[in-house]
């Protein structure tokens, strides 16, 4: 069960507008992110400005020992009327937890996850919001599957390789049609996803797969959307460990379905 009740330290920065729920939640998993995340933070932050989105930014800080807290309050300084929240916990507990945390956060009716590293860029965001918002979709989230075109900056050969192989082993184990689980840009129509949020089990990287599964599993409406992406320097995924991570929460997945831990939700 998520951990919802752990003690973290919600930094609130002194904003005016913070009293309006926003239309859109956007939420940036980090985890020793200094390097990359000041760029990032204002450039979703100008996004939102320039494009007078009713917006928040949450970034959750997964346990950093450097300085990805204070990178991205200087960073959010220069938006004082954005609506910006950085969380931290201590403890390094991975991409899905941290993920969770901000959406547990999430005030608005759409939420929206992204990479720290903007691989996929935060222009692309429309092409995820505007089909929850219409009514046709509960989950979307980016692939870089469904249009190779759209891939600017390509991963060296041996990981791109690597990640296609993944997502192919994610489709046989999970039973998912989707061709690429793993892009860090997903969307939610909250009110029907954050009940779900109580079942979800998996705290690192198979947290992709286990969302996805668990939305299908309820019925929910989901859609892979093609999106410009980005190889970003700096990624902190150890291939060897996080891919053994993969199998074991892959498994972990297969027995929860079987033994019904999915099926209720609040
Ligand atoms: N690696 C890692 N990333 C985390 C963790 N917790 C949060 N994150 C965030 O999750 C996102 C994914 O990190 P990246 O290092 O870009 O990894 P990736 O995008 O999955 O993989 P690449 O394809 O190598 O870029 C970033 O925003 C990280 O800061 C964690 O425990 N480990
Ligand atoms: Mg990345």
């Amino acid at each position: 069960m998520f951990d919802s009740d752990l003690l973290f330290a919600a930094k609130n920065l002194p904003l005016a507008s913070c009293q309006m729920i926003p239309a859109i939640s956007i939420i940036v998993p980090a985890y020793e992110e200094q390097t990359r995340l000041g760029d990032s933070v204002k450039q979703i932050l100008a996004y939102i400005e320039r494009g007078k989105l009713s917006a928040e930014l949450i970034v959750v800080d997964d346990g950093s020992q450097d300085n990805t807290v204070e990178t991205a309050e200087t960073a959010a300084l220069d938006f004082p009327d954005v609506p910006t929240k950085v969380i931290r916990y201590e403890a390094n507990r991975g991409k899905g937890y941290a993920v969770k945390v901000g959406l547990l956060a999430a005030r608005a009716e759409i939420a929206v996850f992204s990479d720290a590293d903007l691989s996929t860029p935060i222009e692309e965001l429309p092409k995820l919001v505007e089909p929850i918002q219409a009514g046709e979709y509960d989950v979307t989230f980016g692939s870089r599957a469904l249009d190779r075109s759209l891939i600017g900056m390509h991963q060296p050969w041996r990981r791109e390789q690597g990640g296609k192989v993944m997502n192919l082993i994610i489709k046989k184990m999970s039973g998912l049609p989707f061709a690429d689980t793993q892009c860090g840009f997903k969307a939610f129509n909250m009110k029907k996803f954050c009940p779900l949020l109580d079942v979800m089990q998996i705290d690192r990287f198979g947290f992709d797969v286990e969302f996805l599964f668990v939305a299908a599993l309820h019925k929910l409406r989901l859609k892979e959307i093609p999106v410009r992406w980005n190889n970003v320097e700096g990624s902190k995924v150890s291939v060897l460990r996080d891919t053994r991570r993969m199998f074991t929460e892959l498994k972990q997945i297969r027995r929860n379905a079987k033994c019904g831990v999915y099926d209720k939700t609040k």
